[in-house]
């Protein structure tokens, strides 16, 4: 581990703008724009430990495609009109139509200072709740299930719990791929205690499966009814904690009464796997049962949570050392999001909407005009209420709807219709921002200050290093502009963030005083050069308490004080597959790319791990469907259809499919997965169902497949296309119907490169070209075509780019010189192949030996699981390319 110092003079301390975990960053100035980017030693989340994404954070700095100034009608614009105009229509169409006929949909990517003025503006002063956020996409059902049993949306525990549980449960969680350097912190804590055990509940097997003891491959959505079976066995066991039921439980008898109703086969386990499960939670004293979106993203998925906490409540598991359930929150700012009052239904420091106290509390402390009474529109109702017109202005900050949201292109025909958008982002050419009215530019990570709050309710914070580039200005500065030219000028008068942050302090000591638990009161008063030296810390923070768990003490924040177990009925999904619509389609992340690809997508190191949208699905389903390696598929769902490469694997279950949410507009021809996905949501989280939704597979019958290299952005306009950035320039995956007639003038057209001299080998019998763009001597574009999946070595060919020609249109490397394969260790540019040529070479049998043979896995660790899975199968896969 790095020694506890700064590593440069002028490292600044910084968080890390992707997930929850919320590691602590140490960030320097390159000199020439960029940043170098190390963990931080000294933060509490990750010792100094990065993941792959949070290492490759200096190569995401890049103004490249930045969006630099206001755009007004697709035309540069100066900030006072488009300000002027976005107040000028939202104005309009409140006094035509009443307050809740805009809205804002936000995220769990904005800084605390940013959200908690969006809220005030929204619900104080605009005077309507429809604000919400993507975090509805996200945390929602936990938000739900743990207001419902604690009476607050608190997560009890902290990660130290992770390290000292003798059993860790990780249900609906890869946390191997989404919070990589938790899972890191297991991985030491189970080799330092090898009687800790890990169980993994998922319906497919992920990186995250390889630390697990038991991996249960669960029917998609049959989690709650595999609490119920366990809480059914706690008591037939004995072991419920009876005193802390009688003193600080309600519900149990009728939690336990439906739980013994609920038949345990829906979960699809077998007997003696459910016997095991149970088994292993009850003797194991210490349990932490971490849950996310495999949980949360489901039509039942507030049941789902509930069921959980039902288990820990019941054997007093919970806020104590090593015990707890533990929501793993996804955006940096998630858990921020949830304090400010982010979601339509809540308001500031955890007060709630719907009671009138609160309201009254925070109307008087913001000395607000205005207070909805009732809950706002949440995600998937307010885009419904955009396509009908009852929303006819809404501002977009954050957030990549056109993407991210189910039913993506109900939503993008919503937006197309709707009289004003506005949209606030890093960048101009995103899926949403392509259809605003307004685009406002934003400075990102890097460039602003604030804070965030990670899964741990760790507050951070976030500093600026860089200068904002063009014209872009904070969220918090254009969302409080836009209020006092509404006419609040003193409610709006902001001028930094440590002034926002020393209100909102102020307002969550009043909610400490109605007896919530968001209050960290302790840091009103904080000075400006405090706030920006704060270093990391627990909430709550007030004068009697600072950080620890919350619930061990039996004191729960339900009008009776107790904790609430729920009875939990098992609820299918709510797409049932048909013969139209055979497969259940689960859908995810990946290691190296963060949602839309608006960042990661910049990146070649992250872009080479797995650089083309794709669907696995099991052996015998592709068999049945026709379908073979490297193939490509229609997949088509009562919403939409993606084009997506097959990944046979047997990962997963028959019936089923996985495929990625990242890929956009931007990267792929057809390869949003939310075009697919179904909007139903759970009623009472309102969180949509990303996880079960149902499609038709079918072979996509290509004439051919072509591979390209190319140092400009390659302009594909081919049936099929996937772009990813390469070290110096794009590679690009590509396949058709129809054939062009002209090769040459098809690779001219796509590569760009009108001046360059062709090398050409055609071999129209078999459909194959081999064309390769010189220009002084070096290599600025490859095109190779075939009529099945053209077998070039892509790193190879990417490598080629910007140096003398000489092989290129071998597609291979020279005899002299190893293909290394795609990539697996993004720090270290370390190939598949070569590791499996240097397994089978060396005779290396773990993955320390891998490290120091080729350094793999030796610096984030993010590949360490995949290293392992290498070593692990006794037929080295064939590599992916
Ligand atoms: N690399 C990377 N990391 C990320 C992100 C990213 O975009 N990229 N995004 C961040 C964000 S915002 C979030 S919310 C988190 C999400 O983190 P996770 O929730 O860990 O990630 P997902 O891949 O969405 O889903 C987790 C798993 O749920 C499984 N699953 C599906 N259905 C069920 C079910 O019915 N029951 C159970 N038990 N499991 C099921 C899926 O197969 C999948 O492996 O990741 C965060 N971290
Ligand atoms: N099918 C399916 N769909 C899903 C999910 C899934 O598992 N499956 N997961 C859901 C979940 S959990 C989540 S969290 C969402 C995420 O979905 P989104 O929030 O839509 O995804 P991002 O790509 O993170 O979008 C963030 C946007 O904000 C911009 N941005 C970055 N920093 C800043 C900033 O500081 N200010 C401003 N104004 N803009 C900035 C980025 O360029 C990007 O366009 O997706 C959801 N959708
Ligand atoms: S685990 Fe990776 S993505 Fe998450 S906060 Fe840490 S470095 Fe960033
Ligand atoms: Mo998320």
């Amino acid at each position: 581990m790095p020694a506890p110092t700064l590593a440069q003079p002028c490292a600044r301390r910084t968080t890390c703008p992707y997930c929850g975990v919320g590691c602590g960053v140490l960030a320097t100035p390159d000199g020439i724009g960029g940043l170098t980017i190390k963990g931080d030693p000294d933060h509490p989340a990750n010792f100094g430990r990065l993941c792959s994404k949070g290492s490759a954070l200096g190569e995401t700095v890049t103004t490249e495609d930045r969006l630099l100034y206001p755009v007004v009608a697709g035309a540069r614009s100066g900030w006072d009109d488009a300000l002027d105009l976005v107040v000028r229509k939202f104005q309009d169409m409140i006094a035509k139509h009443g307050p809740d006929s805009v809205a804002f949909y936000v995220s769990g990517q904005m800084l605390s200072e940013d959200y908690y003025v969006a809220n005030k503006l929204m619900k104080g002063f605009i005077g309507s709740a429809n604000i919400d956020t993507n975090s509805r996409l996200c945390m929602a059902s936990t938000v739900a299930g743990h207001k419902r049993a604690f009476g607050t949306d608190t997560v009890p525990g902290q990660y130290t719990d992770l390290e000292q549980a003798d059993l860790i449960v990780l249900t609906g969680s890869n946390l191997a791929w989404c919070h990589p350097v938790l899972y890191q912190r297991i991985v030491a804590a189970k080799k330092a205690r090898p009687q800790m055990k890990v169980i993994n509940i998922d319906p497919r097997r992920t990186a995250t499966s390889d630390i697990a003891d038991l991996h249960l491959s669960i029917r998609p959505g049959g989690d709650a009814a595999l609490f119920n079976r366990l809480l059914v066995e706690i008591y037939a066991q004995g072991a419920i904690d009876a005193d802390f039921i009688r003193d600080h439980v309600e519900g149990f008898d009728a939690a336990l009464a439906t739980a013994h109703r609920c038949d345990s086969a829906v979960t699809g386990l077998s007997e003696a796997d459910l016997q095991a499960f149970c088994d292993l939670w009850i003797t194991s004293h210490k349990v932490v049962t971490v849950f996310s979106q495999g949980v949360n993203q489901s039509s039942s998925g507030s049941d789902k949570v509930n069921a959980i906490l039902n288990c820990h409540l019941a054997t007093g598991r919970i806020g104590k050392p090593g015990c707890g359930p533990f929501s793993m929150t996804g955006q940096p700012n998630a858990m921020g999001g949830r304090e400010v009052g982010g979601l339509a239904n809540m308001l500031a420091c955890h007060l709630d909407i719907e009671n009138a106290d609160h309201r009254s509390a925070v109307k008087t402390f913001w000395n607000a005009p205005a207070m909805p009474v009732e809950a706002g529109l949440k995600a998937v109702d307010m885009f419904r209420a955009v396509a009908d017109g009852r929303i006819k202005a809404i501002w977009i900050i954050c957030t990549n709807p056109v993407v991210s949201m189910p039913e993506a292109d109900a939503v993008r025909t919503a937006l197309e219709g709707c009289d004003f958008v506005v949209v606030s982002d890093m960048y101009g050419n995103t899926d949403t921002a392509k259809l605003a009215d307004v685009i406002l530019p934003a400075t990102g990570w890097g460039e602003k200050d604030g804070t965030v709050t990670n899964s741990e309710r760790c507050i951070s914070r976030q500093r600026a290093i860089l200068p904002p580039p063009g014209e872009a200005r904070h969220d918090w500065d254009i969302i409080a502009d836009v209020g006092r030219r509404m006419g609040w000028a003193s409610a709006f008068d902001y001028q930094s963030p440590a002034e926002i942050f020393r209100e909102y302090a102020a307002l969550s000591g009043i909610a400490g005083q109605l007896g919530r638990d968001f209050d960290i009161s302790a840091m009103q008063e904080i000075s400006d050069s405090e706030y920006g030296d704060l270093a990391p810390l627990h909430w709550p923070q007030t004068a009697h308490r600072a950080g620890g768990r919350f619930f061990g003490d039996g004191r729960f924040f339900t009008p009776s004080g107790r904790g609430r177990m729920l009875p939990i009925q098992f609820r299918p999904p709510q797409s049932v597959p048909s013969a139209d619509y055979p497969y259940v389609l689960n859908t995810g992340r990946v290691r190296d790319h963060w949602h839309t690809m608006t960042r990661t997508g910049t990146s070649a190191r992250l872009s080479q791990h797995l650089a083309e949208p794709f669907i696995e699905i099991h052996p015998d389903d592709a068999a049945d469907l026709g379908l073979a390696v490297a193939d490509l598929a229609w997949i088509r769902s009562p919403h939409g259809h993606a084009i997506l490469r097959v990944l046979i694997t047997d990962r997963i279950g028959r019936g089923q499919a996985f495929a990625p949410m990242h890929w956009t507009s931007q990267y792929a021809s057809r390869g949003q997965i939310d075009t697919l996905v179904s909007a139903h949501v759970d009623p009472v989280s309102g969180q949509p169902e990303s996880k079960a939704s149902v499609v038709r597979i079918e072979k996509y019958h290509a004439a051919w497949f072509g591979f390209a290299v190319t140092v400009n952005r390659p302009d594909a306009q081919s049936g099929y296309w996937a772009s990813a950035r390469a070290a110096k320039g794009w590679r690009v995956e590509l396949a058709d119907t129809e054939t062009p007639d002209n090769w040459e003038s098809y690779a001219t057209a796509l590569l760009g490169h009108p001046d360059a001299q062709v090398i050409s080998v055609l071999d129209p019998a078999r459909g194959g070209a081999r064309i390769a763009m010189v220009e002084n001597g070096v290599l600025t574009g490859a095109l190779f075509v075939a009529r099945s999946p053209v077998p070039v070595s892509r790193s190879h060919l990417a490598g080629l780019l910007g140096n003398a020609p000489a092989d290129a249109l071998a597609g291979r490397p020279a005899n002299d010189q190893p293909d290394p394969g795609a990539t697996i260790c993004a720090c270290f540019d370390v190939g598949v192949n070569t590791i499996l040529r240097a397994i089978a070479d060396q005779h290396l049998i773990s993955v320390e030996a891998i490290g120091e043979a080729l350094n793999a896995g030796t610096n984030c660790g993010s590949c360490r699981p995949e290293l392992a899975a290498l070593l692990a199968s006794s037929q080295p896969q064939q590599a992916a390319e």
